[in-house]
């Protein structure tokens, strides 16, 4: 592979690090390691995971390092260790954990000057460079994460840097109330869900396959604030999670579970779309990338799943536990925006940047 192809990959981990960075540039070492919710981990414990999720697969897997904190990579262990118990793991801190970052940062550099990464390597984690594309994923979904908890730190404002340029901070789309209504006839027929063979996307993406659906709409637009007023009025239903902080009642609503989204497609008559057609939708929704939205599906694998690189990614989570979600919120980075990403959460969760879309049966 060229060195300018390399070159590319160095820049877009040099930007994925910025991105990171900035989120937390504006907080102090006791606001990195503080415990602020039991569903999410301390911003101390996603950077050391980053880094050493990066050790692990640019370092040690690829370059055949030894490890430069020996058993450490065991508390950056997702599975081994429940976000609730994060706060209190002997992991990295402070300067050290900043030193880690970038000594970890200095190897990859190094690796990645010596491996062959084209569409003819032979390793199928060089090929086409997919383990690399998987590390830019990697850290980019967790400042995803990291924006979650961000968001219970009191006083936190974003800061005004290019590498944070989150769509949210644009200005708000205008909808007209006929265009909140609208819907999209999907006709009966086969359509092919999943991604390609070519190009990076997780194992969970994969095999492309075709389905038979049966005809339905699906709303042009997400369900918005002002819609899901309605319903808190009339039902008395708890508000979303920071409702109180003032909704913009234009915009996407955002911050509710699945078992809300449930209950407010059931509430309008409607409900919400299985993931095969939100995806064979997708090319003709609008206003995508502002909330994650909820399907009605199970996260279950696709026929001929092949777990790879590893099985903790995606088949730990098969079953009837996690339901799907799609699309990408506005703090999701476009890199890693694609329709046949598979988000998914457990249905009582409301921190993620979660929204829905209706659909009914035609
Ligand atoms: C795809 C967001 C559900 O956070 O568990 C991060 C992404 N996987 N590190 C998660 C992920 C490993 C994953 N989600
Ligand atoms: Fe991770």
């Amino acid at each position: 592979m060229s060195p300018t192809t390399k070159d590319a990959i160095a820049d877009r981990l040099a930007e994925a690090r910025r991105r990171t960075l900035a989120l937390v540039e504006p907080l102090d070492d006791s606001q990195l390691n503080r415990v602020y919710s039991e569903i999410l981990s301390p911003l101390a414990w996603d950077l050391g995971h980053i880094a050493n999720f990066e050790e692990l697969w640019l370092v040690q897997t690829i370059g055949d390092r030894e490890p430069l904190h020996g058993e450490l990579g065991r508390f950056y262990d997702a599975i081994e260790n429940p976000r609730k118990i994060r706060g209190e793991l002997p992991i990295l801190r402070d300067s050290e954990l900043r030193t880690y970052l970038d000594d970890v940062r200095e190897r990859t550099l190094e690796v990645l000057e010596e491996v062959e990464i084209g569409a003819e390597a032979e390793d199928p984690l060089l090929r086409e460079g997919f383990v690399y594309e998987m590390l830019l994923a990697h850290e980019l979904q967790h400042t995803e994460t990291m924006l979650q908890l961000l968001q219970m730190v009191d006083g936190y404002t974003l800061p005004d840097v290019p590498e944070l340029d989150l769509p949210d901070r644009g200005p708000s789309p205008e909808t007209s109330a006929e265009s909140s209504s609208e819907t999209i006839a999907i006709e009966a027929g086969t359509y092919e869900i999943g991604a390609g063979p070519t190009g990076f996307a997780y194992d969970n993406e994969r095999g492309r396959h075709e389905v038979e659906l049966a005809a339905f709409e699906i709303d042009r637009l997400p369900v918005s604030n002002s819609d899901y007023a309605e319903f808190l009025e009339e039902t008395g239903a708890e508000p979303p999670l920071y409702w109180e902080r003032g909704p913009d009642a234009s915009q996407p609503l955002i911050h509710v579970s699945w078992h809300e989204a449930e209950a407010y497609a059931g509430w309008t008559g409607k409900r919400l779309p299985t993931e095969q057609e939100w995806e064979a939708a997708s090319p003709r929704l609008e206003r995508l990338g502002r909330v994650w939205e909820w399907t009605s599906s199970d996260f279950l694998a696709y026929p001929g799943f092949e777990a790879f690189p590893y099985p903790e990614y995606s088949e730990a989570f098969f079953g009837d536990e996690h339901k799907v979600l799609r699309g990408g919120s506005w703090a999701t980075h476009r890199e890693v925006m694609r329709p046949s990403f598979r988000n998914w959460d457990l249905p009582q969760r409301r921190q993620i940047f979660s929204g829905l879309r209706l659909a009914r049966d035609a």
